[in-house]
């Protein structure tokens, strides 16, 4: 399966949703006016596009058609993607990558967020770029963290380091950088609990593994990515800001944009983090992660090959 074909898969919901919503603004409109752009407005809201985005991808498509650039819907796809397009590629970025030794990724996220499969996952796209990786349990508060790990290492052919359930994450953040360094790996991914920035014991620990792995390597962690679970909306995704603040996020894994009709997400929470989104999860499987690419996202999201189902 192409790289496209898995965004085409994962975002097929979203695009039945979108396509939908443009058939019954356009359907019996031969000529747009104010309101049909309105309607289309309301329609990517409704799809989690946000609301600056939505109005972005409108006013860049009213502009065009006043000036006679399209008339059809076909030509409203090619351009609300162009314009959806211009949006996500506001401060893309590749991944930190550290100049010598291991690049060291820590995960952070609210609970069921996708820390762990995102950890796995990675694992499995680095390993086959022909990378060698290794995997950190630093979850220790949940009793199945661990296991689950274990089993994306198996999975992965990757070492995890681990310690029991209960045991100071810290320090299984510490016996990972060293033995990540001494055996010189590529990435080192470092999975931690599922924790919410009230939760002050919790948020004590995530600074605690900071401080240890930049006593260890001053330069890391090169990355702290925060994964965002599409599915749960808009709403919810705003209430990881503070969180994204606080545990000093530089970049997003949007996962599950697979599980919902309003895979719009992308450019919203764009818009309200500022941060760079690395890779997006368009399922479950570990090929599922890919690297996030406007291009690719906008074209499955805004089409017209959609089969009815
Ligand atoms: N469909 C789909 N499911 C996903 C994706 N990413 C994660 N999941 C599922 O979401 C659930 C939670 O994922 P985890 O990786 O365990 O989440 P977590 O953030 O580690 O959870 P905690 O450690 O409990 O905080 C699992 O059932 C995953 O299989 C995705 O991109 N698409
Ligand atoms: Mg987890």
């Amino acid at each position: 399966m192409s790289i496209f074909d898995v965004f085409k898969r994962g975002l097929k919901k979203t695009a039945v949703a979108i396509g939908r919503g443009i058939s019954s603004v356009f359907t019996d409109v031969k000529k747009w006016d104010d309101e049909s752009f309105t309607r289309l407005e309301k329609e990517l809201i409704g799809a989690d596009f946000g609301v600056q985005t939505s109005k972005k991808i409108v006013a860049g498509l009213k502009d065009r058609y006043q000036q006679g650039e399209f008339s059809g819907e076909k030509d409203i796809l090619t351009v609300a993607r162009e314009e959806l397009c211009k949006v996500l590629h506001e401060g893309l970025r590749p991944l930190h990558q550290a100049p010598e030794g291991p690049t060291v990724i820590l995960m952070v996220g609210v609970n069921g967020s996708g820390k762990t499969t995102t950890t796995g996952k990675l694992a499995a796209l680095f390993t086959a770029q022909g990378k060698k990786v290794m995997l950190a349990a630093c979850d220790t508060f949940r009793a199945a963290a661990v296991e689950q790990l274990k089993l994306w290492g198996e999975r992965t052919g990757c070492p995890v380091i681990a310690s029991k359930p209960g045991a100071d994450a810290a320090a299984v953040a510490f016996d990972a950088v060293s033995s990540a360094k001494a055996r010189n790996v590529d990435y080192l991914i470092i999975d931690t609990a599922g924790r919410q920035q009230n939760q002050k014991g919790l948020m004590d620990e995530l600074a605690k593994i900071l401080r240890i792995i930049r006593k260890l390597m001053p330069e890391a962690p090169h990355e702290t990515l925060l994964t965002l679970d599409a599915s749960v909306g808009t709403n919810a995704i705003s209430q990881a800001r503070e969180f994204a603040a606080v545990s000093g996020a530089s970049a997003i894994v949007l996962t599950k944009l697979d599980g919902t009709g309003k895979g719009g997400a992308a450019a919203a929470v764009q818009e309200e983090f500022k941060l760079p989104i690395l890779f997006v999860g368009l399922g479950e499987a570990p090929e599922d992660l890919q690297d996030f690419s406007p291009e690719m996202y906008a074209e499955a999201i805004f089409t017209t090959e959609i089969e009815n189902n």
